[in-house]
């Protein structure tokens, strides 16, 4: 179900970054899935878009610019920390820079499945420069009208006075060649 300020909020998203389609070509029977594009390490340590509205069952690609990001599910209630053991972790991307000045990105991107209508929140781990307590979170489909917003949530990100958790491994999505390296571009 969608209210009108989610589909607002959809309009908004999909003019950062319009989804594109995705076939895996050992399923030729179903649909192709919508892949939303997100770039982590925009200036100011943002992931772009940051607040994506998605169906379920659609996929959601990270990929990565200089330096050294990731990307790790959390819970609303507690930011910069896994939401359990099973949380989707990407692993670290280091990136250099283009040496042109040009964009550069990871090689590799990071995929999640959308599973239904519920929240995920995420954020990057990276330490060094404390990226999760700078605000480098995001989320999939909020409801603002919950008051568990984007905002609430970094706001919470920028009090975390520890160190910012990960998994041990790569881990509830699917790391990969970058099978689109102008998406988000
Ligand atoms: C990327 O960051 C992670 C976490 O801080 C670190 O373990 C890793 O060594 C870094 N990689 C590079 C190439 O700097
Ligand atoms: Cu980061």
């Amino acid at each position: 179900m969608l209210t009108p300020i989610l589909l607002l909020l959809a309009a908004a998203t999909s003019t950062l970054a319009a989804p594109t389609t995705h076939t895996d070509p050992s399923k030729t029977t179903t649909s192709p899935r919508t892949t939303h594009t997100v770039v982590a390490g925009r200036p100011g340590l943002r992931f772009d878009p940051e607040n994506i509205v998605a169906a379920p069952g659609s996929i959601i690609e990270f990929h990565f610019l200089p330096a050294n990001h990731t990307v790790v599910e959390a819970a609303f209630d507690l930011p910069c920390v896994p939401k359990d053991a099973d949380s989707f972790f990407g692993g670290f991307f280091p990136v250099a820079k283009n040496p042109d000045g040009g964009v550069a990105q990871s090689g590799e991107v990071f995929q999640i499945e959308i599973k239904d209508e519920k929240p995920v929140w995420f954020y990057c781990a990276q330490e060094k420069g404390r990226h999760c307590q700078s605000g480098m979170v995001g989320v999939v489909n909020q409801k603002v009208e919950s008051g568990r917003t984007l905002e609430v949530f970094r706001m919470a990100a920028g009090g975390f006075e520890g160190v910012a958790g990960m998994q041990g491994r790569v881990q509830g999505g699917w790391r990969g060649a970058n099978p689109n390296p102008n998406g988000g571009f």
